[in-house]
């Protein structure tokens, strides 16, 4: 073997050049990647011995992708497109031998091959949409050329990925290999050159296009509609439709300038960076501060769960569904039922959309062991919490879960604002002890807050993140404050947003103003949502707040169709007379003089607050860093992907000296952090 660079081989099999991309982890197209395949296919094309050549990588993937880091940065090495144009234009023939994931700038590459084959298990796709991109290395103008325009765009917008068997039926791939991918590649190489195949070229066959632009006009056009809901805010998706009609409406390099502006108009924009943030921002989260990567993890084969109301019983699906079965414990047997027929009507629910079989709800039920003892949860590795906030029980639970749980078992708390070291002290084991925070509903939402508390054991602590990645969670850790990160941070903005409908603006108006700046939903409708009796009572209402006086008055939320807003059957929802009679009459009592008040007073009161309580959750190291700040907000709080999360925001588009002095302004007390950086 014939090193090109570190990271990429060139041998002979005979007659066939194999080339080979080792380049840890993903195999990503690095500058030194680049390079070497630009070196490998300058010696392929000067060597006339060759008949043929096959591409192919070591490691856990084909090529996932261009290489993310390098993005925003000079540029570096041999232009992708060059290599690309090489391969392509090779005088032998070249297969791309594909197995993990041909994602992104990989998928590129493979579609210059004149060849794709794969092994069973691979899978194909173009994600660069979730980074804010398009595939801006010829992909939306090839992959329509063979998987048809139609497919192509669903596959660009969303980001999904295709399997090999869907791949080889769309033409995508041209062989699954069955045993060892490169001898299989290198004897496909010699069968096609044996009997004479062509040299195909992506980029001229444009016959699975799927019609010419007219003939497929009243497809784009119902896809941007039936989609608009899906891509509002977005700016990249709208980009890659108009590059798959430029692969319908023109011939390939016409196109391929199409794409080429599109990207770069993204690429410059702040979503791309936003995006590309996220991703490692992702990353990052799942790194402890502190804590030796290497730490050993406890089992978590069988798990219990206290409470089968919507949290417990959300919680236990992400278990079974994965195949660990659940223990589930409540203190009435009606409760008991109720929560298991819920369980069981969510998966029949999912099996009906096609998601799994009937024998899959089966099988995920016949995990699942109700019982109303809680003695039961004697062998359990993990034990999760999730009964009604309040500080005694859930003393009086973990009191008794000391002397039931096995030695070892982690006692976890679902927790959303209460002290996990409180908790803990209930028991003589405070080291498995660990807070849980899921969202709800919990079975969907991908954020776990993971709590660790001053005596949480590191082993407690890895095991607990890495069991939400087993249950595919985004895990964050927070130190142990009211509300963690989250939920304090919420705090901060509703604080605001009550005083704002108070001082004149709608409740309608914050909700709007929230909605358009891209969360799917704004404070009051989510209140409504949720039920704006949660933690009420007619017996103990005093009436002090406006939500007192609603639930008072009968408004309950979009549970009794009457909440800040009035909804009907169909839950459309207008602005509701009475909410606004008591919010008027509640104004007037405590002497608050309204006033009109424009969006933007709206947006900054409530966004700026929350910013600078996550600045505040950093000065106390109550977040591992700024970023696990924003993974927190993206995934269990609706903050818009493109936007970066409310740290990256602050920092990037709205400014922070702007919002501490705006803060300021407001007479709050400003974070240190937030003046400084973090
Ligand atoms: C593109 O191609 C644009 C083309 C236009 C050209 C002009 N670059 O996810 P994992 C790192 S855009 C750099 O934990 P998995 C990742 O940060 C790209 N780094 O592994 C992590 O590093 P850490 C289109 C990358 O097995 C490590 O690799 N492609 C890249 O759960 C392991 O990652 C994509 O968007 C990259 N492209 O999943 C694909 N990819 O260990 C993005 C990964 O230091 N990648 N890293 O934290 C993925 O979807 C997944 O990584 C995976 C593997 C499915 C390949």
């Amino acid at each position: 073997m014939a090193a090109i660079t570190s990271v990429v081989d060139l041998a002979m099999d005979g007659d066939v050049a194999v080339i080979t991309i080792d380049s840890p982890p993903v195999n990503a197209l690095s500058a030194d990647v680049r390079d070497g395949l630009d070196g490998a296919f300058r010696a392929i094309a000067a060597n006339p011995a060759l008949k043929a050549a096959v591409l192919v990588c070591a490691g856990r993937t084909f090529i996932a992708g261009a290489d993310i880091s390098e993005f925003g940065k000079p540029p570096r090495g041999a232009s992708l497109h060059a290599v690309q144009d090489a391969m392509e234009e090779s005088a032998v023939p070249v297969v791309a031998a594909i197995h993990g994931t041909a994602l992104g700038g990989g998928l590129e590459v493979a579609l210059c091959a004149h060849y794709r084959v794969s092994d069973a298990k691979a899978k194909f796709g173009l994600p660069e949409v979730k980074l804010g991109l398009l595939p801006g290395a010829g992909g939306t103008q090839r992959l329509p050329r063979v998987v048809g325009a139609k497919k192509a765009l669903e596959m660009v917008t969303s980001g999904a990925q295709m399997g090999a068997k869907d791949a080889l039926a769309a033409g995508l791939v041209d062989e699954i290999v069955e045993g060892d991918l490169t001898a299989g590649a290198i004897a496909f190489a010699r069968r096609i050159v044996a009997e004479g195949r062509p040299l195909k070229k992506v980029r001229d066959d444009t016959s699975k296009l799927g019609g010419d632009a007219a003939a497929l006009a009243p497809m784009f056009a119902d896809f941007r509609q039936s989609h608009a809901r899906a891509f509002k805010g977005f700016d990249a998706p709208e980009a890659n439709i108009k590059c798959i009609e430029a692969a319908v409406a023109l011939p390939f390099e016409e196109g391929m300038k199409v794409e080429r502006s599109e990207f770069m108009k993204l690429m410059s924009g702040l979503q791309a960076t936003a995006q590309r943030h996220v991703f490692f921002a992702e990353r990052q989260a799942a790194k402890i501060d502190g804590l030796d990567p290497k730490t050993e993890l406890l089992p978590v084969k069988s798990v219990g769960i206290i409470g089968a109301g919507t949290m417990g019983g959300g919680i236990a699906m992400n278990f079974l569904s994965v195949g660990i079965p659940v223990t589930i414990v409540e203190t009435k047997q009606e409760a008991l039922d109720r929560g298991v027929a819920v369980i069981r009507r969510n998966y029949e629910n999912s099996a009906k959309k096609g998601r799994f079989s009937m024998e899959e709800v089966e099988a995920r039920m016949g995990r699942l062991t109700p019982t109303l003892a809680l003695e039961d949860l004697k062998d359990a590795d993990l034990i999760i919490e999730a009964v009604f906030e309040n500080m005694d029980i859930k003393k009086d639970i973990f009191g008794k879960l000391d002397t039931i749980a096995r030695p070892g078992a982690i006692l976890a708390s679902n927790t959303s604002y209460l002290n996990v070291d409180e908790i803990a002290a209930s028991t003589t084991r405070p080291e498995s002890v660990v807070g849980t925070h899921f969202f709800s509903p919990a079975n969907v939402m991908r954020l776990l807050e993971v709590v660790r508390g001053a005596r949480t054991s590191p082993q407690v602590l890895a095991t607990a993140m890495a069991t939400g990645k087993a249950i595919g969670k985004i895990g964050v850790v927070s130190g142990v404050c009211h509300g963690f990160i989250g939920n304090r941070m919420l705090g901060a903005r509703q604080e605001q947003a009550n005083k704002l409908i108070l001082e004149g603006a709608r409740p309608a108006d914050v909700d709007r103003v929230l909605t358009d700046f891209g969360f799917p939903m704004g404070p009051f409708q989510m209140a409504d949502l949720a039920g704006l009796d949660i933690g009420w009572s007619a017996e103990t209402s005093k009436g002090v707040t406006v939500r007192d006086r609603l639930c008072e008055a009968g408004l309950r939320g979009q549970k009794n169709g009457k909440g800040f807003y009035d909804y009907d059957a169909d839950r459309n929802r207008t602005p509701s007379p009475v909410a606004e009679a008591i919010i008027l009459d509640y104004a007037a009592e405590k002497g608050i003089n309204r006033r009109s008040i424009d969006d933007q007073e709206i947006l900054e009161r409530c966004l700026y607050p929350m910013v600078n309580e996550g600045a505040k959750i950093l000065d106390e190291g109550m977040a591992q860093r700024a970023s696990d700040v924003d993974i927190v907000w993206i995934n269990g709080y609706g903050w818009p992907v493109y936007r970066g999360g409310p740290m990256f925001w602050a920092e990037h588009d709205a400014g922070r000296d702007t919002i501490a002095a705006a803060l300021e302004r407001m007479g709050m007390d400003v974070s240190p952090k937030l003046k400084s950086g973090w």
